[in-house]
């Protein structure tokens, strides 16, 4: 069995963390055009001398900070939870960008330590010299010799200087990092560590997306990653097939796995509801509408007090699903909790294949809502999934089918006047993640494929087209040049 360490890397933008990656993987040394990065992964083989596990690291390498990592934590926060380290990237040229490393671990250090063990997540900390030689001017290496020698997270207690020029020094911080991670179950500890080195992946690879044969401990990962990688439109059939394969897996892979969500028309007011984890009980599931069952079903129910808000909460979002989506259907459910309650907003809204187009958007939003003991304020912790496909056929382009999901978190504390302030609280944060993740599908699905496909159609005549625009500018500059020449 191998083992799987997966890493994040992140800093702020543009300073070469998607280039010292491709290094590591690729052994890249070129300066390429800058291409903003929005969520690749990239798995790296490693050798070790005792050859007797396979050892993957996975490293996501999502969008630089472009405002603060305190605005833009929500894109990293999925990943918290299951990144073994954290890599933190600045360059030579910009103090703004090692004081982003600084805030980012701010922040991160309270998201990830263990309680428990009270350990925080390995930080390996990398300035990558841009400008070689100006190590002294711009940052000041004191600084971060300051900053990393006193917590011990920091591997190596030392910023690891890397640049695209020499890919020994990013192999050896990598390593660093690597022997931190990997502890073997050996006798022979000093000669399993001693050498662990990447392997070299495919050095031209159009999309970033490299996987490598790899057997991995975690079978329930590389499912789960399996079915992120799937078409979401067939979510039930893939999940269905996989369990078939991994039964052992069917409990984990049923409460991990968000499925499209499901309609249903209460008949005692004529009004559809969406079916989902949270409305069931048995075989039956929760009507919002009437509070019932269906099939008739002595299941849970909220209290009171808790399913007045819901009636509340039903009728705001369908006002939000109304404006925002024209149409489709939405249900909202409330749950009680100890210290406060739990509730899920279900919006989906299927395109009706006018124009040729076809689609579906389906948004499930958990809240978890912890009141404060004062009782006059709240924290709200909220986890959205998106799932979207789109399908369009047409004689020109032919059939096109695009789909993914997208998964984010946001945590915040909020005032309350009464209790029914909680459906304006979560609905401002609904609507602000919802337009978060629109944006960020506008460009992974749009901007994403213009890009692959203007990469793969960057023919030979575009480089022709080129070669004869220099060409032409040439010449024009020659016959400037001799018109203003004096005559001798
Ligand atoms: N001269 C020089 N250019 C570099 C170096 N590292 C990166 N670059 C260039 O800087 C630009 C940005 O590099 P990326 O690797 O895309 O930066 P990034 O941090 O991944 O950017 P985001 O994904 O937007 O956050 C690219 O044009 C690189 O070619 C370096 O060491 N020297
Ligand atoms: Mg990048």
């Amino acid at each position: 069995m191998g083992k799987l360490f997966k890493v994040l890397v992140w800093g702020k933008n543009a300073v070469g963390k998607t280039s010292l990656i491709e290094q590591l993987a690729y052994g890249r040394v070129e300066e390429k055009s800058y291409r903003e990065t929005i969520e690749d992964t990239y798995c790296i083989q490693y050798d070790n001398s005792l050859n007797e596990k396979d050892i993957v690291l996975r490293v996501h390498d999502i969008g630089g900070v472009k405002t603060s990592p305190g605005e833009e934590i929500s894109n990293i926060r999925h990943l918290l939870t299951l990144i073994d380290a954290i890599i933190l990237v600045f360059d030579n040229r910009s103090n703004e960008s090692f004081e982003c490393c600084k805030a980012i671990k701010d922040i991160i250090e309270v998201k990830t330590t263990d309680k428990n063990k009270k350990e925080s997540l390995p930080i390996l900390v990398l300035c990558n010299e841009i400008v070689l030689d100006e190590r002294r001017s711009n940052f000041t290496q004191i600084d971060g010799e300051q900053w990393t020698a006193k917590d011990k997270c920091f591997v190596g207690n030392r910023v690891w200087f890397v640049n695209l020029h020499d890919r020994a020094r990013t192999v050896e911080a990598f390593t660093a990092l690597m022997k931190e991670l990997y502890k073997p179950q050996t006798a022979n500890k000093d000669a399993a560590e001693r050498n662990i080195l990447p392997r070299l992946g495919l050095g031209d690879t159009m999309t970033s997306n490299t996987t490598t044969n790899v057997s991995i401990e975690s079978q329930l990962d590389c499912a789960l990653d399996l079915m992120r990688r799937l078409p979401p439109q067939q979510v039930e059939k893939n999940l269905s097939d996989l369990i078939d394969l991994v039964p052992d897996l069917t409990e984990e892979l049923l409460a991990a796995v968000d499925q499209p969500l499901k309609v249903v028309r209460d008949r005692t007011v004529g009004k559809d509801y969406l079916l989902c984890d949270y409305n069931r009980d048995g075989d039956s599931y929760r009507s919002p509408w009437t509070n019932t069952y269906s099939p008739p079903f002595d299941g849970n129910l909220p209290s009171d007090r808790l399913r007045q808000l819901e009636i509340e909460a039903n009728q705001a979002f369908e006002q939000y699903r109304e404006m925002y989506f024209e149409g489709g259907v939405s249900s909202v459910y409330f749950w009680d909790l100890e210290n406060g309650f739990a509730g899920v907003i279900l919006i989906k809204k299927v395109g009706d294949g006018s124009k040729k187009i076809k689609g579906c958007w389906d948004s499930i939003h958990v809240v978890e809502v912890q009141e404060k003991q004062s009782g006059r304020s709240a924290h709200y912790k909220l986890t959205s999934t998106v799932m979207l496909w789109l399908q369009t056929h047409k004689t020109m382009s032919g059939m096109m089918n695009l789909g993914g999901s997208l998964q984010r978190q946001l945590e915040s504390d909020h005032q309350i006047t009464d209790f029914s302030q909680h459906i304006i609280n979560i609905g401002k944060m609904v609507e602000e993640m919802e337009n978060k993740i629109r944006q960020t599908l506008n460009s992974i699905y749009f901007g994403k494929t213009k890009d692959i496909l203007n990469s793969l159609r960057n023919s030979e005549n575009n480089q022709g087209r080129i070669r004869l625009q220099q060409a032409n500018f040439t010449g024009e500059l020659q016959s400037a040049l001799n018109r203003t020449r004096p005559v001798e």
